[in-house]
């Protein structure tokens, strides 16, 4: 059973990665548009990634009996180069792992265990996240304006694939 604070809390955050989801999608448009194809796919698959977990916490909520009520979101679409839409994404995932510790932190002090059980997944994923994230920023500083390393680069980010999460629904 979920206390009513802690429904409110994850309903909220539910919304949190609905919005991420359609942030990146924004961001998959973006880069397209400036002919980034690889980049794009990145964008695409962290959307993806974006909906799987914005499922989860549907599910947990529906699991506990709650109603889920969506709040609409304006997302930006306007970047300018690829530094920016990764800068950007890392400064949102850090957000988002802010979030997630204050999630955990409720659960805690309602003695909620099955829901310290369900953040945990979410929790350890936001390391890998920002990891990600960093290393992508760290390789377009060292290629700067070079055209061919952001050929090579792009081609990279293009090969990454959509892994659903272990219990997505
Ligand atoms: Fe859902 O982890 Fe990113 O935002």
């Amino acid at each position: 059973m979920l206390s009513d604070s802690m429904a409110q809390s994850i309903n909220s955050h539910l919304n949190t990665e609905h919005f991420s989801a359609q942030l990146y999608l924004s961001m998959s448009s973006a880069a397209g548009v400036m002919g980034f194809k690889g980049a794009a796919t990145w964008f695409m698959v962290q959307y993806q990634e974006e909906m799987a977990h914005f499922m989860k916490f549907y599910n947990y909520l529906n699991s506990q009996g709650v109603l889920v009520k969506f709040v609409a979101a304006d997302i930006p679409n306007e970047y300018h180069s690829l530094l920016e839409m990764f800068d950007k994404t890392l400064i949102h995932e850090q957000h988002i792992t802010k979030a997630m510790n204050h999630l955990m932190d409720h659960a805690v002090k309602e003695s909620d265990h099955a829901t310290q059980i369900f953040l945990q997944w979410f929790i350890t994923e936001q390391v890998e996240e920002e990891e990600n994230d960093r290393d992508i920023i760290g390789k377009l500083k060292l290629i700067g304006d070079n055209g061919y390393g952001l050929l090579m680069l792009d081609n990279d980010l293009g090969r990454r694939v959509f892994v659903p999460p272990p219990t997505a629904a």
